[in-house]
């Protein structure tokens, strides 16, 4: 049984049901969550978007020249190429994600609007180990570029698992540049993940057809609906797919019955306030060197070096 078998079946086998985030991220969910990051409800990608126009000469300072620039979680590599734009001596360009050719078509459009960039895609889980490529130059350093505030997607333990992985990737000089929401008011943090047009919920639901098509899976897609809530005091955004009657739920051999009302955990999206996340930066081996904020304060983008 593969690995991802192993993993669905025993999320699916706790007595809160859960299925890693990561299952988001088909082409259908890559293209959902784009839409996503258009709404007017979504502030962080518009905010982030500003803090990487207004302060991208003081990152590209840090970065400095011939540095390889590792993003986990690529996605459409929309922030980077504000970067790019600006990074001219870059020994490679290396975006990870898990999201095979929706990697693939933006590492595409990465080469056509920057033909003298090295761009080497990675489709890889990087919540598993992978291998990175060996740049043609030798770079002076990697620096470890992870937006989107998609850390918050992880829970305490795995979120300073993966800072740990990212700094052994930085290696010696090696930093990390990273975009990070903050906790704000809740009403606004609510909107964003109950939009008006019902975007985040097909974004949510999709992961049950995701499952269907590619592991086997016969979850009744009208049988669940989407449950988004800010839980202030942990700081985090809770995701659910709410089954809207009794079922059972096949994926390989494994059966599950899922009660009316009974909740599967699709995603957690932690909101960080810059004290609570320098702690876990310092606990990992890193030091926060500079922040960049937006004017209204929504969001983050943090360098850090290796202490
Ligand atoms: N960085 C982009 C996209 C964020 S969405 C932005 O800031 O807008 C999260 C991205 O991480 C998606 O592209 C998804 O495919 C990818 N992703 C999520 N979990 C992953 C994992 N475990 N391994 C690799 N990529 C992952
Ligand atoms: C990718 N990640 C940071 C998004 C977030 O906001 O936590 C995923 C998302 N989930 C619902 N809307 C967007």
């Amino acid at each position: 049984m593969s690995n991802a078998m192993k993993e669905l079946i025993e999320g699916l086998s706790q007595p809160q049901k859960m299925i890693s985030p990561k299952y988001f991220y088909d082409e259908v969910g890559s293209q959902l969550f784009e839409e996503i990051t258009e709404l007017p409800e979504y502030y962080l990608t518009d905010a982030e978007l500003e803090i990487m126009r207004r302060y991208v000469d003081e990152m590209v300072e840090l970065i400095g020249k011939q540095a390889s620039l590792i993003e986990f979680g690529s996605g459409s590599s929309l922030k980077t190429r504000i970067l790019l734009g600006h990074l001219d001596e870059l020994a490679a360009y290396v975006p990870v994600d898990i999201s095979a050719d929706h990697l693939q078509a933006s590492a595409q459009q990465t080469r056509r609007d920057f033909p003298e960039l090295a761009v080497h895609p990675v489709v890889a889980d990087f919540t598993r180990p992978f291998d990175l490529p060996t740049p043609d130059i030798t770079p002076v350093k990697n620096v470890i570029y992870f937006p989107g505030s998609t850390l918050g997607n992880f829970e305490y333990a795995e979120a300073m698992e993966l800072l740990r992985v990212m700094r052994d990737e930085a290696g010696d000089g090696g930093a990390l540049l990273i975009g990070l929401d903050l906790q704000k008011d809740p009403d606004i943090i609510h909107r964003a993940y109950n939009d008006s047009e019902g975007v985040t919920a097909k974004f949510n639901l999709n992961m049950l057809r995701h499952l269907n098509t590619n592991y086997g899976a016969n979850f009744d897609l009208d049988a669940f609906e989407h449950r988004a809530e800010y839980d202030e005091e942990k700081g985090r955004v809770v995701l659910e797919l709410v089954s809207q009657k009794d079922q059972n739920v096949t994926i390989g051999d494994a059966e599950f019955a899922i009660a009316d009302g009974e909740t599967i955990l699709t995603e957690y999206s932690h909101k960080y306030t810059l004290k609570g996340f320098a702690r876990m930066a310092h606990d990992a081996g890193f030091e926060v060197e500079k922040v960049w904020k937006d004017p209204d304060k929504l969001f983050s983008v943090q360098y850090c070096v290796r202490a």
